[in-house]
């Protein structure tokens, strides 16, 4: 093993398309036809990639641990082991209509990374740990982030085995089910620092044409559950104006989502993207519906108007068509700013690289942004296509995932050589 310095590194550089044909080998754990993903945390899908996942990492020399929530997190021992490591990764599991790359990316190219470094048989000054965080996603089991929320302190360990999926089945039953409810307690391993490559998820690089978003912090979320009690009534014997339609409602209520979104914008978001006609029928106008909203904003105050704002629409609707319209909610993640040296060290790697960026916001959530409460953290985007994700046909180029990953090898060896809990880091 040869001792890792700026001057022996700095020419390293990730195998691209090793990379890329990780990427696509993983990709049939829940492959859809339309060359997609579905793998649902904790799923069977989400268990055979996290076999591979855990294979490949020892292949590369790595030992690997799972915690109580399945996270797992696979070491490479430095020539300090007193450091705290430095982590990376990201998340394997994906949305019901998911691409190749999102997560997939960031755990891929920290193996990529891992795998470079016993290439060339370089040993760092810290220890190094990637990390595959269970549930990113949150669309099996709400909230999203979950395990990397919990690793925080958000929410202890029972809260989220005891969480529920729309078939009743809890995060504890999930995680037995597949083999991967850890021995380790969450949050028993330190973290020096932690760098997370994504995809932007939007369209601001590919628009610009820059390869890299050297990120700075990640916008606020809000999460509700929704419910509109109206009454049932017979579809052809009761009269238009007599109905109590709950569908009519939440339809309504829909569109005051948008105008309250679009009043706040360009940067205000918000969704409805899970409905349900609880007791459907053809012939029975619907009495009771249950929906989620999803919203979003780089601002918490903004977060707050339009919370206050949903609200006021739907004691409006709710009165004018004789419903009873109630918003719960369920999450909250307040913006969050990325560490400025972390953020500098990403850019000094991009720069050291000759690649072209741009600073940027993240309009996704990620584990990072969690992580971020508790260690020095940051990410690095790189563009996909159409800014398109959460979508089967999400794509990015091999060139963009080999820079994405040079950015975070780079990035790594600064922070593992020159680690900043060595340099007396701000808590
Ligand atoms: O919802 C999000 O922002 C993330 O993709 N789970
Ligand atoms: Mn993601
Ligand atoms: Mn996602």
């Amino acid at each position: 093993m040869s001792e890792s310095s700026p001057s022996s590194t700095h020419n390293l550089r990730s195998d691209g398309s090793r990379l890329w044909a990780t990427i696509h080998e993983t990709a049939r754990f829940g492959g859809t036809p339309k060359g997609g993903i579905n793998r649902l945390t904790l799923s069977a899908e989400d268990g055979a990639v996290r076999d591979w996942f855990r294979a490949a990492c020892e292949a590369a020399g790595l030992t690997v641990g799972v915690d109580a929530l399945g996270t797992q997190y696979a070491v490479r021992p430095g020539k300090d082991m007193s450091l705290p490591p430095i982590a990376f990764g990201s998340h394997l599991d994906t949305q019901p209509t998911g691409g190749k790359f999102d997560g997939v990316l960031g755990v891929l190219a920290g193996l990529e990374v891992m795998r470079t470094l016993a290439d060339a048989g370089i040993e760092t000054r810290a220890p190094l740990m990637l990390v595959n965080w269970t549930n990113e996603e949150g669309s099996r089991f709400a909230p999203a982030m979950m395990a990397s929320a919990a690793y925080a302190g958000e929410f202890t360990t029972d809260e989220i085995l005891a969480k529920t999926d729309a078939a009743g089945t809890t995060v504890a039953q999930a995680l037995d089910a597949i083999g991967y409810r850890g021995g380790e307690s969450v949050g028993e391993r330190t973290i020096g620092a932690f760098v997370e490559l994504h995809i932007e998820q939007g369209p601001i690089l590919e628009a610009e044409g820059k390869t890299i978003g050297v990120v700075e912090g990640g916008q606020g979320i809000a999460w509700f559950d929704g419910t509109v009690e109206g009454f049932e009534s017979h579809a052809g014997t009761t009269p238009m104006p007599r109905r109590r339609d709950a569908l009519l409602g939440l339809s309504e209520f829909a569109l005051a989502a948008e105008r309250i979104a679009l009043s706040h914008g360009p940067s205000a978001v918000a969704t409805i993207g899970e409905t349900t006609i609880l007791a459907p029928s053809r012939n029975v106008v619907p009495g009771r519906v249950a929906f989620t909203v999803d919203t979003r904003d780089p601002r918490a105050e903004t977060l707050d108007a339009v919370e206050k704002e949903l609200r006021e629409a739907a004691a409006e609707i709710g009165e004018r068509r004789r419903l009873s319209i109630v918003l719960e909610r369920i999450w909250r993640k307040e913006p969050i700013p990325f560490d400025p040296r972390l953020v500098a060290a990403v850019d000094a790697a991009a720069e050291g690289l000759g690649l072209s960026r741009r600073r940027i916001v993240s309009g996704a959530g990620h584990d990072a942004c969690n992580l971020a409460t508790k260690v020095p953290s940051t990410m690095i985007f790189v563009p996909c296509k159409d800014g398109v994700s959460h979508n089967e046909t999400e794509s990015a180029t091999q060139e963009h995932c080999a820079a994405g990953a040079d950015v975070l090898l780079q990035t790594v060896l600064r922070l593992a050589d020159a680690p900043l809990a060595a340099q007396g880091a701000q808590a």
